[in-house]
C-alpha cells in the first residue's frame, strides 16, 4: 500500500468512469448487525437486490487497512466471516487504517465515505440516533452528526426502535438533516410500521427523490442529508406485541449486564433475533432489501445530474 486513499472495486470503476447509477451500502449490518451464516447471504442478496434495479452496488469497508469503495465477493466474505472485525464510525477510519485493521462501516462512516466518493444514495436498515436514558450516559449516535453535514441520500426503516425516537426526531431538526417519508407522513419504527411520530414531508416516487437532490445541487444551500424513511408493510412487521415484550427485556438485560457504547446496538438486534426465534431476523431483512430496492430506483433516476 503506497498511500490511504480511497480504494474503488474494480465495478465501481467501471461504473463511475460510464457515469452508471451506484448505490452505497454499509457493512456494519454484514459483521455486527445480523447473525452469522445469515449474514453473508443476505449480503449477497442487497448487492442481487440493487443490481436487478440496474444499479451498481458499491458494499463500503476496510480491508487490512484499505478503505474501500466497492468491496468485492471475497472481501465481504471476509468481513462477514471474521471474528473481531473493527466497528469504524467515521473518527476511527484514520486509525483504523493506520493499523491495518479489518473494519465495517457504520451508516455514519460509509455515508461519509460515500458523499467523499460522489455517491448520492446510500440504502440500509435502520440509523443509530439517541439511546434511551441518553440524558445520562450521551450516548448518541454520530450517525446523527454526520449527516448533518453529509450530502446523500440514506434510505432506511427509521430508527431502530430500540432507541428514543422522539428524541432522535428532535436531534435530526436541530441538526439540519431532512426527514421524509416514502408514501407516509409516518415516521418508522424499524422494526415496525409506525414509530408513532409525524413528519412533515413526504415523497412518493424515486422521480421525486431525484428532484429533491437535484433541487439541492441547484440551490446549494445547506450541507445535511436526506432522510427518506421507508416503512414496512403492516403486514410485513414484527407483531408490535411480541416487539414491545422483546424490547422490554432487552433493555433489562442491558442495565444487568452493564453493556454500553458501540456494544448496545449489536447487543440488542442480536437479543431481538434470538428471542424472537428468528422472526425479527426475517423482519430485518426484508427492511434491508426494500430500502435496497428502492434506493437502486432512486440511484437510476438520479443518473446524470450531481449528488
Ligand atoms: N441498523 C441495523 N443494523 C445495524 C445498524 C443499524 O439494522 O447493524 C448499525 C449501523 O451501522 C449504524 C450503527 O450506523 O448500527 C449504529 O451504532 P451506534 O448506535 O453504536 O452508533
Ligand atoms: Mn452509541
Amino acid at each position: 500500500m503506497t498511500d490511504f486513499a480511497i480504494r474503488y472495486g474494480e465495478h465501481v470503476t467501471r461504473a463511475r468512469r460510464d457515469g452508471r447509477p451506484v448505490v452505497a451500502l454499509e457493512s456494519t449490518i454484514i459483521s455486527h448487525g445480523l447473525p452469522h451464516p445469515d449474514n453473508l447471504r443476505v449480503a449477497r442478496e442487497i448487492e442481487q437486490t440493487v443490481r436487478d434495479q440496474g444499479a451498481v452496488p458499491a458494499t463500503i469497508g476496510m480491508i487490512g487497512g484499505e478503505l474501500i469503495v466497492g468491496l468485492d465477493d471475497a472481501q465481504i466474505e471476509q468481513l462477514a466471516l471474521a471474528q473481531g472485525v473493527a466497528k469504524l464510525s467515521v473518527r476511527d477510519l484514520a486509525v483504523a487504517a493506520a493499523r491495518r485493521a479489518d473494519g465495517a462501516t457504520t451508516v455514519a462512516a460509509t455515508s461519509a465515505v460515500a458523499a467523499a466518493a460522489g455517491i448520492g444514495v446510500f440504502a440500509t436498515g435502520g440509523l443509530g440516533g439517541v439511546h434511551r436514558e441518553a440524558n445520562v450516559t450521551f450516548d448518541e449516535s454520530a450517525d446523527l452528526t454526520t449527516l448533518s453535514n453529509t450530502p446523500i441520500v440514506v434510505v432506511c426503516a427509521g430508527v431502530k426502535s430500540i432507541l428514543d425516537v422522539g428524541a432522535t426526531l428532535e436531534r435530526l431538526e436541530t441538526l439540519g438533516v431532512a426527514v421524509a417519508g416514502y408514501r407516509t407522513k409516518r415516521f418508522p419504527g424499524f422494526f415496525i410500521t409506525d414509530g408513532g411520530f409525524d413528519i412533515d414531508w413526504e415523497l412518493d416516487s424515486p422521480e421525486q427523490v431525484a428532484d429533491v437532490i437535484r433541487a439541492r445541487a441547484d440551490q446549494n444551500v445547506g450541507a445535511g442529508a436526506l432522510i427518506l424513511a421507508n416503512p414496512l408493510p403492516t403486514d410485513e412487521q414484527l407483531d408490535p406485541e411480541l416487539h414491545d415484550r422483546t424490547l422490554a427485556e432487552g433493555l433489562e438485560l442491558l442495565a444487568r449486564d452493564h453493556i454500553t457504547g458501540k456494544a448496545v446496538t449489536p447487543f440488542l438486534l442480536g437479543h431481538f433475533h434470538e428471542s424472537t426465534q428468528g422472526q425479527s431476523l426475517a423482519v430485518n431483512v426484508r427492511i434491508i432489501l426494500r430500502n435496497a430496492e428502492l434506493a437502486a430506483k432512486i440511484a437510476v433516476a438520479t443518473a446524470g445530474s450531481p449528488a
